[in-house]
């Protein structure tokens, strides 16, 4: 996914701040319908320490629904859906959004 996003000239999006999430919450839910979207974060290297896929670098910022994340069967990657973040499996298939900085 993020190769993909790559191709483009960008990555797979990160919420860097609380704009950015709101943005990409609303994207999700009123632009191209229902997701779950895979985002650019994830847990993989160590449970609960989000790190950016893009650059491994900490996540500065993440906002969570409700009782997540929860790690439900060894889920450690990021989604955008309906009601904000919740990490699922890491998988090579499913939605997700390319975050490309202006030029
Ligand atoms: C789902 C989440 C899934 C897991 C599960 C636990 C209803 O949401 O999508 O990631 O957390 O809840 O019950
Ligand atoms: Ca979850």
């Amino acid at each position: 996914m993020n190769d993909r996003c790559k191709q483009l000239g960008g990555y797979l999006a990160q919420t860097d701040d609380r704009e950015e999430h709101d943005f990409l919450e609303f994207f999700s839910k009123y632009v191209r319908g229902s997701g779950p979207y895979f985002i650019g974060l994830n847990d993989v290297e160590r449970e609960g320490f989000f790190r950016t896929y893009n650059d491994n670098k900490p996540a500065v910022y993440h906002k969570f629904r409700w009782f997540q994340p929860d790690s439900w069967w060894n889920e450690d990657c990021v989604t955008m859906g309906l009601n904000g973040l919740n990490d699922l499996r890491c998988g090579k298939r499913g939605k997700y959004i390319c975050e490309v900085p202006n030029v």
